[in-house]
């Protein structure tokens, strides 16, 4: 018989092709090498390090999925194969690595024109110009299309929008060299993308204040966005999409990755709780992975991990077909979000007071998971997603 791979247990390598399997390589060794030597100081310090992001550049890491521009054009699978690498180490990681790619290249390469996209995306693919993207307000998160942000006519300057309004919550928005902002537009009151660069905004209109003393997600920054009254030319809108389809097609993406991401962070529990329980032994000197109740987490994790990684591989085909449904990719992130952190908090227990310790890794991974679970639509929000293609009623209001 075929011996079975804890690693591997449905065989997923056998549908990827070897080019995927190569990109994975790529990524999961720079991971492993690079950045897993620096995660623990900076998840203590709270510190992200933007380099990260120059580095990952450098091997065609981000907006892996774009077609020229610099940009590497591998498959849907390949880029979820990145982002499982990333998160392997650390969900703040892949943070600042989606952002970039899916939410802020993404945006610009589906809806830019051709000078958005020759001005940014070449920079962006090599993490020489880091991108924001600022959906969520202080009073609308679930329901960002009841945003307050707005662009007028800009009193004074032809062929100008004047930009006001808040975000929180934005990953990566006081390093951001180009904010990628949804705001509604006056005239029209229709939500649309606007490009606003940091370099061009006047002393006072724009302050991007880092949210300090998180407790999950350390690793990566997170800060404010205040806008007040920023003049932002016509031709830095995004024109080709107006209205809540514009940041939606973006984490579309995005909520793809992070369902191949969080299945990289359990598969890291996984790992580490597997070893600790063949090392760790108690009552008549037996390894703890002798005791049923303990093999039944990992037997329970070990499947989760599997099965979401199947259904992330299914969707990314589907969706290098043109064939993916929106409610399909709720579906992979609601479930591999909430499965990672439920496994995950699981395993910990294997740890005993171990867990408390950060050297471990887990309890660093749990406090992550809780956030992959709620950005980009809390997984509450997903089953309502699901529960309105089901039903054909919604439930939101
Ligand atoms: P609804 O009526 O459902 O839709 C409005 C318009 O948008 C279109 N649309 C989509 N288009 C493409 N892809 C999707 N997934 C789409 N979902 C909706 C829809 O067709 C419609 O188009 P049109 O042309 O008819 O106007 O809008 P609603 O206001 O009822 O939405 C409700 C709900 C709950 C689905 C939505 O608001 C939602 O998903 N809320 C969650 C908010 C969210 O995900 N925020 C994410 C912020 S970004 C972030 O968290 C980044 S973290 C990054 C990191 O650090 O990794
Ligand atoms: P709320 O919308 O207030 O929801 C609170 C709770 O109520 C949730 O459990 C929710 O499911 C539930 N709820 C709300 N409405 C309903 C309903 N109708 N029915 C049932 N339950 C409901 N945003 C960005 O735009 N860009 C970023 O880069 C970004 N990065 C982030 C990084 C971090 C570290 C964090 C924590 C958040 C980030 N976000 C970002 C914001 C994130 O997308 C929001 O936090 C998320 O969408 C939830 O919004 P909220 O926090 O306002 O919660």
């Amino acid at each position: 018989p075929v011996p079975f791979d804890w690693k591997d247990p449905l065989g997923s390598h056998n549908n990827f092709t070897e080019e995927e399997l190569a990109v994975a390589e790529t990524a999961e060794s720079y991971c492993q090498e690079r950045l897993l030597p620096r995660v623990l100081e900076a998840y203590r310090n709270e510190e992200y390090d933007p380099k990260i992001l120059q580095e990952m550049g450098e091997l065609g890491l981000l907006g892996a999925t774009i077609q020229g521009y610099e940009c590497t054009g591998v498959s849907s699978v390949a880029s979820g194969l990145i982002t499982r690498a990333v998160e392997r180490v650390d969900s703040g990681y892949r943070s600042g690595q989606s952002v970039q790619s899916s939410l802020v290249m993404g945006g610009i390469d589906e809806f830019g024109t051709e000078e958005q996209k020759e001005k940014f995306l070449p920079g962006m693919a090599k993490g020489k110009i880091l991108g924001c993207f600022g959906l969520t307000e202080p009073n609308h998160g679930s329901d960002p299309g009841s945003m307050e942000s707005v662009a007028k006519p800009h009193p004074t300057k032809e062929g100008y929008y004047s930009l006001s309004g808040s975000k929180t919550w934005i990953t990566n928005s006081p390093i951001a060299d180009v904010l990628l902002i949804w705001a509604k537009l006056q005239e029209t009151g229709k939500i649309r993308g606007f490009l606003v660069e940091r370099s061009q905004c006047p002393p006072g209109t724009l302050e991007t204040p880092k949210l300090p003393h998180k407790n999950g997600l350390r690793a990566s920054i997170t800060g404010m966005i205040h806008m007040d009254s920023i003049p932002v030319p016509h031709a830095m809108m995004l024109p080709h999409v107006e209205g809540l389809r514009g940041p939606f097609s973006c984490l579309n993406s995005a909520r793809f990755g992070i369902a191949w991401g969080t299945i990289g962070a359990l598969e890291d529990c996984i790992s580490r709780s597997r070893d600790y329980a063949l090392t760790r032994r108690q009552f008549k000197n037996n390894p703890i992975a002798k005791y049923q109740l303990v093999q039944k987490k990992l037997a329970d994790a070990t499947t989760d991990a599997a099965f979401g990684i199947q259904a992330a591989l299914q969707v990314g085909r589907l969706k290098d077909e043109g064939k993916v449904a929106p409610e399909m990719i709720s579906m992979i992130k609601r479930q591999n979000c909430d499965r990672a952190l439920v496994n995950a908090r699981c395993l910990q227990e294997i740890f005993g007071g171990n867990a408390v310790s950060d050297e471990y890794h887990i309890g660093r991974h749990v406090s992550n998971l809780f956030v992959t679970q709620t950005y980009e639509g809390q997984s509450d929000i997903h089953a309502l997603i699901l529960g309105r293609a089901i039903t054909g009623i919604q439930a939101f209001v």
